[in-house]
C-alpha cells in the first residue's frame, strides 16, 4: 500500500500505522484521514492481521492536533463537513473488530487525543503532554472530544480540560483512567507489543465480541445487557469456542483458528 502522509506495515500479524508528517508535529489533514480510512480498510479485510497499533512519528510528539493551517479559512459548512468526516473515521477505529492499541509518543492534543480515544486502549511514554486545546483557537472539539473525554474521565475533569484547554502530563493521565499505562520512551513500542501480545493469545471472535458489548454501552437507544446476552450465544457457534473449551479439557494451549 502506498501512503504519503501515513506508514503502514504489518509484523507477525500485527498493523502499526505511523502518522508520518514530523514537521507539523503529525497534524491531521484531509490526506492523513483518507489514508488512514484506507489502512483501517486493510485492518478490517485482512484475516492475518491480528490488532493494530497506531503511533506518531519522531520523539516529540503523537498528533499534535487538526492540522490549524488547514481549517483555518473554512466556512460553517466546510467545518460541519470535516467534523462529521473525522468522526465517521474515528468511529470505524473505535469499531474495529482487531483490538487497537494507541502507542503515545508525545504531544497528543485536540484531534490527536481524539483519535487515541478511539482506540481501545492507550499506553504513553512518560513524555507524552495531553489536552483539549480547541477553545483557545476558537472552536470546539470537532472529533468526539467532548463525548469520549466524559466518557473515560467523568464530567467534572472533562469539563476542567476541555473548558481550559490545558495539558495534562503522563502520569496526571494515568491516575484519571484516561491511558492505561505510561513507560519510558524506549519501552513504548516493546509495552504496546507485549499488551498486543495478550490479547492475540486469547479467542480474536471473543475479543471482537467483547468491543461489540463494550461499545454497547455507549450508543443511544441500544441496551448493553441484550447485546452481551446476543454476543455471548454466538460464542456457541464459534470454532475458537470449540477450541478454547476441549484445550482446557485436553490441559494444553489452546490454538484459536480466530473464526
Ligand atoms: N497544525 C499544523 N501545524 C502544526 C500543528 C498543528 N496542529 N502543531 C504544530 N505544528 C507545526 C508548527 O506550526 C511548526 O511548524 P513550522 O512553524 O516549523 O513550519 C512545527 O509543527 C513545530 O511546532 P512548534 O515549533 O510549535 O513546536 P513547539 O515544540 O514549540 O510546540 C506544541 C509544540 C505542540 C505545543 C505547539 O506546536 C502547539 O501548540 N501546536 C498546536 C497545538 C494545537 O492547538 N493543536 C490543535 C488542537 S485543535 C474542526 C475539527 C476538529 C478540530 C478543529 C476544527 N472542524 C470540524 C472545523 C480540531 C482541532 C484541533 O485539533
Amino acid at each position: 500500500m502506498n501512503f504519503e502522509t501515513i506508514l503502514f506495515e504489518v509484523n507477525s500479524g500485527v498493523a502499526k500505522i505511523t502518522i508520518n508528517r514530523p514537521k507539523a508535529l503529525n497534524a491531521l489533514n484531509k490526506q492523513v484521514f483518507s489514508e488512514l480510512e484506507e489502512a483501517m480498510n486493510e485492518v478490517y479485510n485482512n484475516f492475518d492481521i491480528k490488532g493494530l497499533i497506531i503511533t506518531g512519528s519522531g520523539d516529540k510528539s503523537f498528533i499534535a492536533g487538526a492540522d490549524i493551517k488547514e481549517f483555518s479559512e473554512f466556512t460553517v459548512e466546510q467545518g460541519e463537513e470535516l467534523s462529521r468526516n473525522g468522526m465517521r473515521i474515528f468511529k470505524i477505529i473505535e469499531d474495529s473488530p482487531k483490538p487497537v492499541i494507541a502507542a503515545i509518543n508525545g504531544f497528543a492534543l485536540g484531534g490527536g487525543l481524539e483519535l487515541a480515544m478511539s482506540c481501545h486502549l492507550r499506553i504513553a511514554s512518560d513524555n507524552a503532554r495531553f489536552g483539549q486545546p480547541e477553545v483557545g483557537l476558537g472552536v470546539t472539539p470537532g472529533y468526539g472530544g467532548t463525548q469520549r473525554l466524559t466518557q473515560l474521565i467523568g464530567k467534572g475533569k472533562s469539563m476542567e480540560l476541555l473548558l481550559t484547554g490545558a495539558m495534562l502530563k503522563a502520569d496526571a493521565a494515568l491516575v484519571l483512567g484516561l491511558v492505561n499505562q505510561v513507560t519510558t520512551q524506549d519501552e513504548l513500542m516493546k509495552a504496546a507489543q507485549d499488551l498486543m501480545g495478550k490479547i492475540n493469545n486469547v479467542a480474536p471472535t471473543a475479543v471482537s465480541a467483547v468491543i461489540r458489548c463494550v461499545n454497547a454501552f455507549y450508543t443511544d437507544g441500544v441496551d448493553g445487557f441484550n447485546t452481551e446476552a446476543v454476543e455471548f450465544g454466538k460464542c456457541f457457534a464459534t470454532e475458537d469456542f470449540k477450541e478454547g473449551t476441549t484445550a482446557f479439557m485436553e490441559k494444553r494451549k489452546a490454538n484459536f483458528p480466530g473464526k
